[in-house]
Order: C-alpha cells, then sequence, then structure tokens
C-alpha cells in the first residue's frame, strides 16, 4: 500500500462520518439556504472540526454563495476542500534542523503516543542520514525508557537513560553533554505524561528546559505536544493547559488510523495557531508522516462518489 492508500484507509471512519455525509447532503439537491447551512454546520461540528473552525466555513460558504463563487450545493464540497486546504497551509510546517545539535522536546499527556513518537521520528531522520540521540525523560516507569531503547535500537542510535524514579532534570542534563560532545545532529527528549496538575507541569518542564538552555540558549528549538487525534475536541483543551506551560511549536497528531476523528486536524491549527507537523496513522515505525495539507485534505474528501480529480 503507498503512503497515501494508507492515509485514505487510515482516515476512513473519519470519511464515512464527515466527508460522505457531507456528500449525502449535497447529493439531496438542495439549494445553499439556511437549512442547508445549519444541516452542513451539524456534520463538520460532528466532526471534530471544533466551534471556531466550523463558524469560520460555514461563514466562508455562506458569503461564497452570496458571491455567487459557487452556484449550487454541488460546489460546496470542492470548494470546502480548497479553503480547509488554504486554513491548513502554514510556513512553520517543516522542522527546523538548523545547528547541532537540534533539539527537539516531545510533550503530552500520558499514552498519547510520545515514546511511540520519538521512535518513528529516529527512524524516519536516521533514513536520512542524520546523527540522532534519544533522552529518556519519562522516568516514571521503568518500562518508558525500555519502550524508548526499542525505538533506539531499531533506528540505531544512542539513548540516554536513567533508572526508574530518578530527576528527569538530571536525565536531560546527560542527554545534552553527550549530545554536544558526540556531535548528534538531533536530540529528541521524551518527558513524562503523568503529571497530576497544571503546576507540576509547570515546574517540570521548566526545569528541563532550564538544564537545555543552559547548554544551548537557543534550544530546544522545537517543542513538539503530542495529541491524540481519537480524543477530538479534548484533544484540543488538553493543548491549552500545554500551551501555557511550553513555547508548542508544533503538534503531532496519532492515532489518525481508525478514529472518526480526523476532523480535529483542522481544528488544531485554527483553534491553537499551531501547525501540526506529523500525523501517526498506526503503531508501526514507518506509520508516520510529515503532514502535508494537500495530501491529507485529498485523503479527507475524497468521498465515495465523487469523480477522481487529476
Ligand atoms: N493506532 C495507533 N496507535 C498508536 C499511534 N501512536 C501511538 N500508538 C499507540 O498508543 C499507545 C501509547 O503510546 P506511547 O508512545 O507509549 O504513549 P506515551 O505515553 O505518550 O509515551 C501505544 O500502544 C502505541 O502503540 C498511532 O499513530 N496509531
Ligand atoms: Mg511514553
Amino acid at each position: 500500500m503507498s503512503f497515501f492508500e494508507k492515509l485514505k484507509s487510515g482516515l476512513s471512519k473519519t470519511r464515512e462520518n464527515f466527508t460522505d455525509r457531507i456528500g449525502d447532503l449535497v447529493g439531496l439537491g438542495a439549494s445553499i439556504d439556511d437549512d442547508f447551512l445549519d444541516e452542513l454546520e451539524m456534520i463538520l461540528l460532528a466532526g471534530d472540526v471544533g466551534v471556531k473552525t466550523t463558524t469560520k466555513l460555514i461563514e466562508a460558504v455562506r458569503k461564497a454563495a452570496k458571491d455567487r463563487t459557487i452556484k449550487n450545493t454541488q460546489e460546496v464540497l470542492p470548494f470546502l476542500k480548497k479553503t480547509v486546504t488554504d486554513l491548513l497551509h502554514d510556513d512553520g510546517q517543516r522542522m527546523r534542523i538548523a545547528s547541532r545539535p537540534t533539539v527537539v522536546l516531545v510533550v503530552g499527556v500520558n499514552g498519547v503516543g510520545k515514546t511511540t513518537t520519538i521512535g518513528k521520528l529516529a527512524n524516519y531522520y536516521h533514513l536520512f542520514n542524520y546523527k540522532v540521540m534519544l533522552a529518556a525523560g519519562d522516568t516514571f516507569r521503568a518500562a518508558a525508557a525500555e519502550q524508548l531503547k526499542i525505538w533506539g535500537e531499531r533506528a540505531q542510535c544512542e539513548v540516554i537513560a536513567h533508572e526508574e524514579g530518578a530527576d528527569p532534570a538530571a536525565v536531560v542534563f546527560d542527554a545534552m553533554k553527550a549530545a554536544i560532545a558526540r556531535k548528534v545532529d538531533l536530540l529528541f527528549i521524551d518527558t513524562a505524561g503523568r503529571l497530576h496538575n497544571k503546576a507540576n507541569l509547570m515546574n517540570e518542564l521548566g526545569k528541563i528546559d532550564r538544564i537545555i538552555k543552559r547548554e544551548i540558549p537557543e534550544a530546544p528549538q522545537e517543542t513538539l505536544l503530542v495529541l491524540d487525534a481519537t480524543t477530538g475536541q479534548n484533544a484540543i483543551t488538553q493543548a491549552k493547559v500545554f500551551l501555557e506551560t511550553a513555547h508548542v511549536t508544533g503538534v503531532v497528531l496519532t492515532k489518525l488510523d481508525g478514529t472518526a476523528k480526523g476532523g480535529v486536524v483542522i481544528a488544531i491549527k485554527e483553534e491553537l495557531g499551531l501547525p501540526v507537523k506529523w500525523i501517526g496513522i498506526g503503531e508501526g515505525q514507518m506509520d508516520f508522516r510529515p503532514f502535508e495539507p494537500d495530501k491529507f485534505v485529498e485523503a479527507l474528501f475524497e468521498t465515495k462518489d465523487a469523480p477522481q480529480e487529476a
């Protein structure tokens, strides 16, 4: 299966719940009136696109209909497709790997897929011949470091880890020293997500940040917030807490495979002002790609009865 096929199959539930329903609505042949827009709004909200983004999209359709940019309901889907693609475009999409080492801090709540994401990132950059190092900053469970070591072996990169219960800041300190000494291109730092409250989280991330900056003042160059797509709009709520505690530069949206809540991608950009940089569409090492708005929208909006576009 090509990656696009895989993306399409991963997004199939979202498509059924979202694009196909829009397709059905459009198929009814009604004009673009208030009833039509209400229905469309319901579908977008049910697709986890979020209130703010949905309102924006509905207003765009209303205006386009008024301007006669779109003349009938059949033109609504292509119009939405283009509007969503435009919304998702962001110059900051790509990860910047300018200086050596580029430090990438990975944050997010427990279970969203941080460690898996780091493993996939390590593999991805290893394939492009970058020298990668991993830091096991989640010291709450021995299993967390073990999991990271397995990923590290697969990607043939060094993993800096301490024993269970160690201070994450100490792991980060060692990793920073090692990354500089061994001239690695990329250092990915895993963190624990099981922090009970915001004060705790701020404290922990603040400490890690100070340790990193002591070695490299402009690092971490990237702070990736990992969000689980299956949680839909809750992911947005979670993200807001992290935005208050860390300088997040982008989002990794995991578990897009097998969820109907893929519309949350659109909400992330609009409601959080953050680019989605990577997406996870499975548990395997290759089930991971840079987020490309065009391809994503193409996969999302390919309806069962829409003609194939060249
Ligand atoms: N289906 C699917 N599962 C994923 C994806 N990313 C991570 N997982 C699974 O989610 C679970 C939690 O992942 P983990 O990396 O340990 O989360 P962490 O607690 O944030 O480090 C594991 O079972 C992973 O295999 C994904 O893109 N798709
Ligand atoms: Mg983990």
